[in-house]
Formats: structure tokens, sequence, C-alpha cells
């Protein structure tokens, strides 16, 4: 097949809905769920805020819009290799240096919502990814690796998101080694339902947040909460999801979509 084939083929489909485009984004404002550390850990990401400049009124008689009052990591968002300390130094680490090839990619669906159903501290290991792979192929070099868990149902909430009792949030997540071993496979990227790529138990990990350490070392991408991943199938969806071109940006949040076949 030709590019142009190829392409032309996607336009077909699109336009005759053999593939459909599935929300992976949460609502973004006021109400979002954000990250909590504990003050010990470090500062926290303020709420979204909403300011109006105008709304059809003496301050601008024929239009509506609004200023923002955003942290990067607010929402479904990128996490980009700058925002750890272990990626600070990529020179194409930033939101308006990563090449945007890496926006556009195939995705591997990892389902762990029944072990998460039975236990919100699930951990995925790299067992679990072989077993994947072993079952739908392997994690090819340049794609995305995403974390189905179903936790997307509980974003309505902080209080349900987080998930946080006496001992801390509770949420599923990776080991470290699931993502040395995703890394090791050339994925490009790894994105989880949950408010960051990591598990709620990762401030107590070895290195702590390995998704983050990890992966950002590695000079590769994150996604966090994501929703709707039981609408993708395990392989054979591409995923489009771009970062604002912030200047020296650590993170955006993003309309994350996915390609899918109907
Ligand atoms: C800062 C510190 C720890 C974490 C995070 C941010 C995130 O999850 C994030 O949004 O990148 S775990
Ligand atoms: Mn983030």
């Amino acid at each position: 097949m030709t590019a142009t084939s190829a392409l032309s083929n996607i336009a077909s489909a699109l336009l005759s809905g053999q593939i459909t485009v599935v929300d992976l984004s949460a609502p973004l404002g006021p109400e979002t769920p954000l990250i909590y550390l504990p003050p010990q850990i470090g500062k926290n990401t303020p709420p979204v805020k909403v300011h109006s400049i105008s709304h059809y009124d003496q301050d601008g008689p024929f239009w509506s819009w609004n200023w923002l009052e955003l942290g990067e990591h607010s929402g479904t968002h990128f996490d980009a290799p700058v925002h750890w300390i272990t990626g600070k130094d990529y020179a194409d680490g930033t939101t308006d240096t990563i090449p945007v090839k890496n926006f556009v990619a195939p995705v591997n669906v990892i389902d762990i919502s029944q072990e998460t159903a039975a236990n919100h501290d699930f951990l995925l290991t790299p067992d679990h990814v072989k077993a994947w792979e072993a079952r739908h192929g392997r994690i090819e070099p340049g794609s995305w690796v995403l974390l189905r868990s179903d936790w997307y149902k509980r974003n309505g909430s902080t209080e349900t998101f987080l998930n946080a009792d006496e001992n801390g949030p509770h949420s599923p997540g990776p080991t470290a080694e699931a993502i040395e071993y995703i890394i090791a496979q050339g994925a490009i990227g790894w994105g989880t339902e949950t408010v960051g790529t990591d598990a709620g138990s990762a401030g107590g990990m070895n290195p702590p947040f390995p998704a983050h350490n990890l992966m950002h070392k590695a000079n590769r991408y994150g996604l966090a909460s994501l929703v709707n991943l039981d609408k993708l199938p395990p392989k054979g969806a591409i995923l489009i999801a771009a970062p604002l071109k912030f200047v020296n940006g650590t993170g955006s949040p993003v309309r994350a979509l996915a390609l899918v076949p109907a």
C-alpha cells in the first residue's frame, strides 16, 4: 500500500464510520480532581479557575471569553520528560520540543479492571505484561501502553478518585519492574486512568514514583486521568494526544482521542 492510499483508506473509514473516535479525556473545570501531595512532600497544584473577560456585556458586547488559572498537571494531562528530575536535561523533553510524531501512535491496552475491583492497591508486574503480550502480541517500539483499570468511573469526585485514608491514597498502578519492562520493549509512553501515572502507594516504592522516575529518565511520556479505556481493544487503536505547546512546559492538559475500529 502506498502512503497516499493508506491515508485515503483512513479517510474513507472515518467518513463511513468504520473507524470511530473515542474521547479519552475527562471534563476540565473547577471540579476536576487534582493530585494531593502531603505538605512534607511538596506544594500542591491549585484548583482550576475560569475567569470571565466578557460575556456579551459591557466588557465585550458581542463576545464571550475567559482566561484560565490552570496547573499544567490538571485533569486528563500529559507528562513531559522534564517533569521529573531524572528527565530534566533532555533538549527535546519539554512540551514545545517533543517530536510531534509521538503524539500520534498505536496503543496497547492492558486490562487490570478485575484485579483492581478486588484490590484498590493492585500493582501491575512484568509477568502480567508478558502474559498480555503472549495473548495479544508484543508491545512494539514507538507505541503507547495504557492501563485499563476502570478507575475512571470514580473520577466524578476527588474523594472516590484519590481514595485516601489515614495510610494515604489507594489506587492501582505499575511496579517499577513493569515500567522497566515496557521501556525495554520500546514503549514511548505510559498512560493510566488514575490521577497520576503512578499507583497511590508509589511514594513508598524504590525508586519513589517509578512511572515518573523511570519513564522520564528514558525520555518517555505519561498520560494521567484518562477515561473510557474500556472502549478500546487490547491492540489496534491509535492514540492522538498532544500537549499544548507551552514554552518549557513540563506537562499540559490534553484532549486525548483514540481512533478505534468500529
Ligand atoms: C508531582 C509530584 C508527584 C506526582 C505528580 C506530580 C503527578 O502525578 C503528576 O501529575 O505528574 S505523582
Ligand atoms: Mn502529571
